[in-house]
């Protein structure tokens, strides 16, 4: 039976049901009148329905609405996501203000023991782990790799200037018979810069400065101990004021010098890691393949359930988490204009080839590094992903002229291109798709993000910010300006207050426990593709990833801390919070 019908919505009470039934089909393949006709209007209707907004200047565009009570109720959260968004946080809320009373009325916050008083220990054994590791050494160098924000990181062959590290300070913390300029050539040294965070305007929070630093940390890859940190500056500008910190200082100016780094890694984490190159590149796609490919296409078809539910947590993201009265103006240091300063620096220089995880590991220096597992993991995936794509590309492109005579497909991507990512001068993605190769690698590049990239920034938030001394949201005094000056008051009036530290636990922890309604990667729940061809290479990318669950889980045994957050199994299919 060839005789297929491409979409059909009715209502029933107020649920719209979609019958996907039949065969995708490319624009091309369509021979009768009345189905041309159908791909027209429902094309119409949608560009009517699904409209670009400009949210703020020098970031991707996104959906037009103003909250997302706007969004039609087909994109919006089923009854039992969208009770238990609402009724998590206010449990979590409720559940730590009322610690927060109890502390209230308790002794006062003076040392980093008093954290625990708020620590929520709901069952997640890193969280604790980094409780108890935290202050050492070779766990912050490992959280480079295998933390919160794993992109960071990148090989030093030669010290910047503005980072004046001479040998001799380092000498003791390299292994024995070398020197750090035979260590920078071999390629053991790394370094973290947080340039971007130079100047970012900082938040007021009930009247009092919160302070950001852009701090410098060299790193070491010492062939016993691992990833080592041994220098630290907290401003990009070398002065008198701006100490060198060593693993050898007086270990409060050490911890201290530390926890300005993890605070900057929670602005460039949170804000660009996660929000600007997960989040808000994820829903420019969402958008242009509304707009631009009918329910029948086969790249709709394909994309469709890796934007499940895109639209709503950015709307709510927008309205709750990062609007001028939202969750980062309440407690984060980059809360106002910080973080929109800090995702338009990024913007400028976010590149298409920075999102392939290959390129970017490549172009970081990092291929070599050991136990980088977030690497090795995210590798696997993009290998599994792209087969997979490039299986599906294969089964309705026949060759190259295909993909470009796909008057949809070459709509959509002009409207990524153009309208999506405008102003973005070195992106590097043409506005047109000249052959299968680039189709296959931009569809790799959106399921990746959307599933697996985002899983790598986002499943750890409670495991690494719930201990908040390990990665303040915000700091309340400025970086100290010598190494003998700090003390554990100055610690403690410079991390976040009682207030801001629950806030951060019950955020993270809201975002990154597992979703209740979940759908794992490639668990197609609903059955977008009919041919029994698709389908079977459906199975063969289940069977793939399952493998690479065998093999994440038989490095994991006996791993301290274990690095889970790409199991296949952890991952979900689209960005849903
Ligand atoms: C939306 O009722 C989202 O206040 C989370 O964000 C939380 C709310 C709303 C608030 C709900 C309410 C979904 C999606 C996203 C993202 C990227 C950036 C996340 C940064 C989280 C940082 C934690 C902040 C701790 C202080």
């Amino acid at each position: 039976n060839t005789q297929t019908f491409p979409c059909y919505r009715w209502l029933v009470g107020d649920i719209k049901i979609e019958v996907r039934d039949g065969t995708a089909k490319k624009l091309g393949d369509e021979i009768l009148p009345q189905e041309l006709a159908h791909r027209k209007a429902q094309l119409e209707e949608r560009q009517k329905t699904f409209r670009w907004q400009t949210w703020a200047p020098g970031i991707p565009k996104c959906i037009d609405a103003k909250s997302q009570a706007d969004l039609p109720q087909d994109v919006r959260f089923a009854n039992e996501k969208h009770c238990d968004f609402e009724t998590s946080l206010h449990y979590a809320i409720l559940h730590l203000s009322l610690k927060q009373l109890v502390i209230s009325f308790g002794r006062s916050w003076e040392d980093l023991d008093d954290f625990k008083q708020i620590i929520w220990k709901l069952g997640s054994p890193i969280a604790e782990y980094t409780m108890d590791h935290w202050k050492e050494d070779w766990f912050f160098g490992h959280q480079f790799l295998n933390g919160l924000n794993p992109r960071m990181i990148q090989r030093c062959r030669k010290l910047p200037s503005n980072f004046p590290v001479t040998g001799d300070k380092v000498q003791a913390f390299l292994s024995p018979n070398t020197t750090l300029d035979k260590e920078l050539k071999a390629g053991n040294v790394y370094l973290v810069d947080y340039a971007i965070m130079d100047g970012i305007p900082e938040n007021v929070i009930r009247e009092k400065k919160q302070h950001i630093s852009a701090p410098l940390c060299l790193l070491y890859e010492h062939p016993d101990s691992g990833l080592i940190p041994i220098a630290i500056q907290l401003e990009q500008n070398p002065s008198k004021d701006t100490p060198i910190f060593l693993p050898n200082d007086p270990p409060l100016a050490w911890l201290l010098a530390k926890m300005w780094v993890r605070h900057a890694e929670f602005q460039v984490s949170e804000v660009l890691s996660h929000l600007l190159r997960t989040h808000l590149i994820a829903e420019v796609f969402c958008v242009a393949t509304l707009r631009h490919l009918p329910a029948v296409h086969p790249i709709y078809k394909l994309l469709t359930p890796h934007l499940k539910y895109t639209l709503e947590i950015n709307c709510r993201a927008r309205t709750q988490l990062i609007s001028h009265d939202g969750i980062f103006k309440q407690v984060v240091s980059t809360g106002g204009d910080g973080l929109l300063v800090l995702s338009q620096r990024e913007y400028k220089v976010l590149t298409y080839r920075s999102l392939q995880p290959r390129c970017d590991f490549t172009d970081r220096g990092v291929t070599k590094l050991n136990k980088y597992f977030y690497r090795e993991h995210s590798l696997m995936l993009w290998d599994a992903i792209e087969k997979f794509v490039s299986s599906i590309v294969s089964l309705y492109y026949g060759s190259d002229s295909e993909v470009v005579q796909d008057s949809e497909l070459q709509a959509w991507i002009k409207d990524v291109v153009e309208e999506g990512f405008a102003n973005i001068p070195y992106f590097g993605l043409p506005n047109e798709l000249k052959n299968k190769q680039e189709l296959i690698t931009l569809l790799s590049v959106v399921i990746f993000t959307s599933t697996a990239q985002h899983a790598a920034v986002n499943n750890g938030q409670f495991d690494f910010c719930s201990w908040v001394p390990n990665t303040p949201c915000s700091m309340r005094q400025p970086p100290p300006t010598d190494k003998d000056s700090v003390t554990m008051e100055l610690i403690m009036n410079t991390l976040p207050d009682v207030s801001q530290s629950c806030v951060e636990m019950a955020i993270t922890w809201l975002l990154s426990r597992a979703q209740p309604d979940a759908i794992p990667l490639a668990q197609y729940e609903e059955q977008y593709f009919t041919e029994l061809a698709a389908q079977k290479m459906i199975d063969n990318f289940r069977q793939d990833l399952k493998d690479i669950e065998v093999d994440i889980l038989k490095q994991n045994k006996g791993l301290e801390p274990p690095y889970l957050y790409l199991c296949p199994s952890q991952i979900e299919n689209s960005i849903t919070i």
